[in-house]
């Protein structure tokens, strides 16, 4: 097999060259050395829940160990990788509460967004009257973080999904109740001698991923943009060229921005800054990378450095002074990958310490002062920066990016003729997709996979929507694709769009592809599809919107799946998930879904062919939209 094949961006194809010459070792090795990877594991056919394993089951030995089958077993894998998933969004939520449960006045944590927060307190019936916005702030904190454990009653944010989908939810008993309760619940009904009823298993599945949609992803959304500001459009540019040869280069890499907003207000500090210049640096250089690339960006325009397959390649360019990360996808690997160069590989939470690596705990209630030890960690090490191994790989490319449901509301107020319409509604994107210009709404979300050729699924597919007349919307590192090849330049519509789409984007100055955010904020997209659902009163599986995730890996992703398809939105995916191994599990995922939520998932490894069948479906959908 071929490195270079395994990947269609030029400026990892170099990285991998130089990164062979320098002796260092990336995923795409390990990928090549592991050869074919293990059948059972892939088909979700091997359970080693219960220390009488691991069984495997073949023709010739049906049942495991207990008795249980291969339904049974593949189902429980499912349910874990969804209840995986909901605990690694959700807690990054909790963090976020309890960052907010600390904002005062004359902290490092305050309240950016008062409208929106008393906009949310007064949806949770908590009373804003001559409050001071701080205390109504460690209200609205002490009310998400009972979401979590809270013993009766469910999610807060159900009420606000069309009321037909509410009575999806209490029929099949999908509402989540309290986000840690449906992850123990999963815990404890797989385990060995529990549930063993496929469509039982399936059902509790739904009902966890719930808890991350309509639960722990909303909170970490809502609250971000409270503490942190809603993303606005903001110019950035993306891929490794944004790296400066001339300067302290920072990386931060991982998920929660409490971390992240500290670190760039770090980078700014005049004394860090001056230090940079002493160390013969002109100055200080961040960049972001996977999820809290994305969520940097939205906020601040901060460059994208690359996605989740280019980490370990980042720091093979030789010029990367410090990897700053916390939690979720970071590859173990990069403390052997720094090992051979000068970079510093941090680690700052608890939840992720990583063998090798540099600890410097982050708190958040010492967050500045933390943020501040760790930037000067990096500035001091620019000295030690071997000049003859750096190469730094010229391509990189102009995104605008910070499209949040109310910048997207924002840019299609320019079309409201304000004499009939009332401006800051969603009727605009609904009169476009309600004529026909733009035929549907798609989110394209998720990770790269080695299994697939990294960026290849995500950028063929956009591409085909946008020519299709289908506005694309995007989170986690299928954003990042689409920055990096240009599809999020305002000029990417006439280059690539149709027609419609493409005289919408001019009208009101969008890309055809718009970033999100990170993959919590996929509770935008939830945001979205709810406001259009409720706009003209019908289910969310009656409008013409699709979710695709064209070469998603991680349990979150399974997750996120998994509650799109409970909201009512068909999700496609690129790579088959570990359920092969059992037709019931398929038959319901991708087919009996349909008759109980309205969505259900497909799958197909080639690009093109998922592409034609999303926008297939999608026309199929218009047929009742359009009546
Ligand atoms: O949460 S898209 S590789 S970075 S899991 Fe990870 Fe996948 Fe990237 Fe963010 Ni999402």
């Amino acid at each position: 097999m071929d490195k270079k094949l395994m990947t269609i961006d030029l400026n990892s194809r170099i990285l991998l060259e130089k990164a062979e010459k320098d002796g260092v070792e990336t995923m795409y090795d390990r990928k090549i050395a592991m050869k074919s990877q293990c059948g059972f594991g892939l088909q979700g056919g091997c359970c080693r829940i219960c220390g009488m394993g691991p069984c495997r089951i073949t023709p010739k030995t049906p049942r495991g160990l207990c008795g249980a089958d291969v339904h049974t077993i593949v189902g429980r894998n499912f349910a874990r990788m969804c209840a995986g998933g909901t605990a690694a969004h959700s807690d990054h939520a909790r963090d976020i509460a309890h960052t907010m449960a600390l904002t005062s006045r004359e902290g490092n944590y305050k309240i950016r967004e008062e409208e929106k927060l008393i906009e949310l307190a007064k949806d949770w019936g908590i009373e804003t009257e001559g409050k001071d916005i701080y205390d109504i702030a460690h209200e609205a904190a002490d009310v998400a973080l009972m979401e979590f454990g809270k013993p009766y009653g469910t999610s807060i944010f159900l009420k606000n999904a069309p009321a037909k989908r509410q009575e999806i939810w209490k029929k099949l008993d999908i509402e989540p109740r309290a986000i840690d309760r449906e992850i123990a619940t999963v815990m404890h009904s797989t385990h060995i001698g529990c549930c063993a009823d496929i469509d039982s298993l399936i059902n509790l599945s739904l009902r966890t991923s719930m808890a991350d949609g309509w639960q722990g992803s909303m909170i970490g959304t809502k609250f971000s943009d409270i503490m942190f500001g809603t993303p606005t459009p903001q110019q950035t540019e993306a891929n490794l060229g944004v790296l400066e040869a001339n300067q302290v280069n920072i990386i931060l890499h991982g998920h929660e921005p409490s971390l992240s907003e500290m670190i760039v207000l770090a980078t700014e500090d005049p004394e860090l800054v001056a230090l940079a210049k002493e160390m013969g640096a002109e100055g200080i250089n961040i960049s972001g990378m996977c999820c809290i690339g994305n969520e940097i960006t939205m906020r601040h325009g901060i460059k994208i450095a690359g996605d989740f397959h280019q980490q370990e390649l980042a720091l093979v360019t030789g010029a990367v002074e410090a990897m700053i990360v916390d939690v979720q996808c970071i590859f173990p690997a990069l403390s052997r990958v720094a090992d051979c160069y000068h970079t510093k590989f941090i680690t700052t939470s608890k939840k992720a310490k990583i063998t090798g690596s540099i600890y410097m705990e982050f708190k958040e209630e010492n967050a500045y002062q933390d943020a501040l030890q760790i930037v000067r960690e990096a500035v001091l090490n620019f000295k030690n920066r071997d000049k003859s191994r750096v190469l730094i790989p010229e391509l990189k490319s102009s995104a605008t990016v910070g499209y949040s449901v109310d910048a997207i509301i924002k840019q299609l107020d320019r079309v409201v003729n304000v004499e009939i319409d009332k401006q800051g509604t969603i009727k605009p994107l609904v009169d476009v997709i309600k004529s026909g210009t733009i035929r549907g709404v798609v989110g394209v979300v998720g990770c790269n996979n080695a299994r697939v050729a990294s960026n290849l699924a995500h950028t063929t597919i956009m591409k085909e929507l946008i020519k299709n007349d289908i506005l694309v919307i995007t989170t986690g590192c299928g954003a990042s694709a689409a920055a990096k090849f240009g599809l999020m330049k305002k000029s990417a519509a006439k280059k690539y769009a149709g027609k419609g789409l493409a005289t919408v984007c001019e009208l009101v100055d969008i890309p055809p592809v718009l970033h999100m955010g990170s993959c919590v904020d996929c509770s935008r997209i939830l945001d979205v599809a709810s406001a259009i659902a409720n706009f003209v009163d019908m289910d969310i599986s009656d409008l013409p919107l699709a979710g695709v995730a064209p070469e998603w890996m991680s349990e979150k992703a399974v997750a996120i799946g998994t509650y799109i398809v409970a909201s009512g939105i068909d999700t496609y995916l690129g790579v088959m998930p570990p359920v092969g191994g059992s037709s019931r599990a398929v038959e319901i995922l991708c087919g009996e879904l349909e008759d109980q939520v309205g969505a259900s998932f497909t799958v197909n490894e080639n690009p093109e062919e998922l592409a034609a069948l999303i926008i297939a479906d999608i026309e199929k959908k218009r047929v009742h939209f359009e009546k």
